[in-house]
Parts: C-alpha cells; structure tokens; sequence
C-alpha cells in the first residue's frame, strides 16, 4: 500500500527541457490541467500529496521520479544522468528530509535516474540506460542490498524507442509485469507473468499500479480493454503534454 506522493507542479518553461521525440512543443495551461487531474486520481487513489511549486530553475523538474528512489525501509537519492538535472536532487531532498529519517545517495562516477528504477514487491528492476550508467545501477543495487531487498540489472541501451527501463516495464502486483514487445523474451523477467502491450500502444506500458487502481495513458484502448479483462480497476489519464517532453505517467510522482 502506497500513502503518499510527491508532485511538482510543471514549471511555465517546461518545453525547454529534454526531449527525444518530435511531438510538438507542449503546451503550458494543457500540461497544469493534465498534472491537476493526475494529482486529483492519485488522491482518489488515496494518497496524500505533497505538492511542491513550480521550480522555473529546472524544466524538467515536475518529472521527480528521476531524482529519488522510494521504498518502505529506505530513500536514496539519485544522480541524475542529465547534467542539466542535477540540481533537481539537493531541491527534493528536502522535501524529503521530513519524510525519511536518513537519505542514502548515488555518488559520481555513478548516474542514476528514478525512471529506471522498476519496484517489483521486494525486488528491483534497474535499468542500465542513457541516463543510468553501470556504476549507478550497481551502487543502487547494493544499497537495496543492505536494506534487505533483491536487485537485478537490465541493460536497455540497445532496446530502441524507451529513455528508462520504466518508459517500457510497470509492475502491476502478484509477481506480473506490464512489458513492451522489446521486453517480452528477456530472460530477466523469468518467472513473471508478462503482460505485453501492443505495438502500437507502447507508451502506455509505462502505468502505475496504486492500491488496487491502474493508472494508464488516455488513448490507448487495446491496454485498457487488456487490463480490465484480467480484471483491474482502471484510470486513464491524458498525458499527451508531457509525452511531448518523454515524460510517461510515472514519472510526475513519487509513492511511497
Ligand atoms: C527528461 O528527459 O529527463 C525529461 N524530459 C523526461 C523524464 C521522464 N522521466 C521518467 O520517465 N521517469
């Protein structure tokens, strides 16, 4: 069970952050309605939030996942891949100061991002990606080590069209994996039940499971209609402003 979340509302300059895609330039009141009713179906959901202010500073801060990683025994802080996020770690630290009694970090030469880190129960999925290097990963895994947790390694830098191991793979409970197509046959995911998405719904593998409630991409009906058959209870959400900037579901929230 989750209880709390983290947001940031987008700041005025989100379109000058980082982007891979040729979606169009997002655009700004859109977005802060998007993030609004994100934020209101993670209350229906039944978090608490904590919701910071628009960081002018950083354009890509409203996507905190990246910065932190959250679990019941401990917080860790990342270092984000992208130099121009960096800042973004020492801002949500203290947020989340008040929070965790004691906050774990990622130290040069590693790099980490949140989006690449997959909860699944007590194991971890982490992706080795542009923005997560191999030192990263290894030093998450170890901490998660410590902490009691397992810790697994996924290299995606060759898996074409995804920034973070989570722009393809959502945890969805009861030891089953909401997978792209590129992740169907790897053997890291063994023992899983693999949900696949279709092709052309890729982006909507990047969902988020909160206590009992699926939250998915608005526009992708094939998933929806996967989901609810094997019997969840569904959200969709129009994310398209944040698609824009590479930014799934995810990625606007930390839980915990
Ligand atoms: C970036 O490129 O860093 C942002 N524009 C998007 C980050 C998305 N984060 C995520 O999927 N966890």
């Amino acid at each position: 069970m989750f209880q709390r979340a983290i947001v940031r509302v987008p700041s005025e300059n989100l379109a000058a952050g980082l982007t891979t895609v040729s979606l169009g330039t997002p655009d700004y009141g859109r977005a802060l309605e998007q993030h609004g009713a994100y934020c209101v179906a993670l209350e229906q959901c039944g978090l608490t939030l904590t919701r910071l202010e628009p960081d002018q500073r950083y354009p890509d801060s409203t996507f905190v996942e990246d910065t932190a990683v959250l679990t019941k025994r401990c917080a860790v802080l990342t270092n984000p891949g992208a130099p121009s996020r960096a800042g973004e770690v020492e801002v949500i630290s203290k947020t989340l100061a008040s929070f965790y009694s004691e906050l774990q970090s990622i130290r040069e030469p590693g790099t980490l991002d949140g989006g690449d880190v997959c909860e699944a129960g007590n194991h971890f999925f982490i992706g080795i990606s542009e923005r997560t290097n191999e030192g990263g990963a290894q030093q998450l895994a170890e901490l998660l080590t410590s902490f009691d947790y397992t810790a697994s390694l996924v290299d995606i830098t060759d898996v074409h069209g995804i920034l973070h191991l989570k722009s393809g793979l959502a945890y969805l409970g009861d030891k089953r994996l909401a997978v792209i197509e590129g992740f169907r046959n790897r053997a890291e995911f063994r023992g899983y039940d693999l949900i696949q998405v279709d092709a052309g719904e890729g982006y909507a593998a990047n969902c988020v499971s909160i206590n009992g409630c699926v939250l998915i991409a608005a526009g992708h009906p094939a998933w929806e209609g996967k989901l609810r058959e094997l019997g969840y209870k569904t959200v969709a959400l129009d994310m398209s402003e944040f698609q824009k900037m590479d930014g799934g579901l995810s990625c606007l929230s930390l839980r915990f």
